[in-house]
């Protein structure tokens, strides 16, 4: 009824300027308003068939694909918030060290260091990784495997790719995981994920899962899903192809001179290359052998001596003006390869040191 034909030849046939205006006014705002709805999701549309073709070439059988692409829904605005408001981002050192190094999570980890200890003593010694950072990953990422994971992998997965902030990154997450549901291990239904894409108890983004996922109980699934067994091998392999050493720790607390000192502390006495993989981390530029930093009046917590071994650390500092500082060593890159945030890896750190002993 309203083609633009009828309507061109109702305009010509008007002489008034303000009806004239008025009219198109009216038929700007109607093709402005449905269409572009429709333009928006044609345009997701045309992505996705994209995307699925992309799927096929990499030969994934058609009927996974088919599978993989079934729930998928125009992007969920919801999963692009969760991705721009971290907590690593949004909140203070204070706020989420005290959200994430709880009394439940001390208890629980406890609990789990001793009711665990045979097979968490196995997987150490097999990757050498010490049961305290096992245990404390675990416990971020998932309470332990008690924390429910709802989303669609392959929803949150397609909305991420579709964002502009880390398509390529998202898109070969995506494409991985319709890789893994091919393979035939886990179930669709079982690929639930996090609103960042990542699954089952350690919390695997798929190209993490492909590369560090671990079958240690022998029964032919990598299942980081179900079987502890599974969960622990996977991060401890995680944690040894990134380098980790269990020749020494993290890090720990320490005092600073004093506060107005803290900004000539990155000048005096010489600096060290980063270690291992920590020249990739912006958020820790300086390096010095953890003796230079004594020399510099850097303390323990307690105000002791530092220990008198000679390695690369560096310097986190909390909050601005709440005093909080760590020296932290080559693992902590190793923490930060899981979660690149400098607070999500002292969480670990700081978690894992009240597991320290209470099953070793
Ligand atoms: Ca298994």
């Amino acid at each position: 009824m309203n083609s633009p034909r009828f309507i061109m030849t109702n305009l010509q046939a008007t002489p008034s300027r303000p009806l004239v205006y008025a009219l198109l006014a009216m038929i700007l705002g109607c093709f402005h308003s449905q269409p572009l709805h429709a333009q928006s999701d044609a345009a997701f549309e045309s992505w996705l068939a994209e995307l699925r073709e992309e799927a096929l070439a990499l030969g994934v059988k058609a009927e996974t694909v088919e599978l993989a692409f079934s729930e998928i829904t125009p992007p969920v605005q919801r999963i692009v918030n969760n991705d721009r408001s971290q907590p690593e981002t949004v909140q203070t050192y204070d706020d989420y060290l005290s959200r994430r190094v709880s009394e439940w999570k001390i208890i629980n980890g406890r609990e789990r260091m001793s009711s665990y200890e045979p097979l968490l003593g196995e997987v150490s010694r097999a990757y050498g990784v010490q049961p305290r950072f096992i245990l404390a990953i675990w416990g971020m990422e998932t309470n332990f495997g008690t924390f429910p994971i709802r989303e669609s992998a392959f929803n949150v997965l397609a909305t991420l790719s579709y964002d502009r902030r880390r398509a390529d990154f998202f898109r070969s997450q995506f494409l991985a995981a319709v890789e893994m549901l091919d393979s035939g291990f886990p179930a669709y239904e079982d690929m639930k994920s996090s609103w960042a894409g990542a699954m089952g108890q350690p919390q695997f983004i798929p190209t993490s899962y492909r590369r560090y996922a671990v079958d240690f109980d022998q029964d032919g699934r990598r299942d980081i899903w179900n079987s502890e067994a599974d969960v622990f091998a996977s991060i401890a392999n995680y944690f040894k192809q990134n380098g980790w050493s269990d020749d020494h720790t993290w890090g720990r607390p320490v005092q600073l001179p004093s506060t107005e000192e803290r900004l000539l502390l990155d000048l005096g006495g010489e600096n060290v290359a980063a270690p291992g993989r920590c020249s990739r981390y912006r958020s820790l530029p300086v390096w010095k052998d953890l003796q230079t930093w004594q020399a510099l009046g850097v303390r323990a917590a307690d105000g002791s001596n530092l220990p008198t071994r000679s390695i690369p650390a560096a310097l986190v500092f909390g909050d601005d003006g709440d005093g909080q500082a760590y020296v932290v060593y080559s693992n902590f890159c190793v923490l930060m390869s899981y979660n690149p945030a400098l607070k999500y890896a002292l969480s670990v750190g700081l978690l894992s040191d009240y597991y320290w002993g209470a099953a070793q």
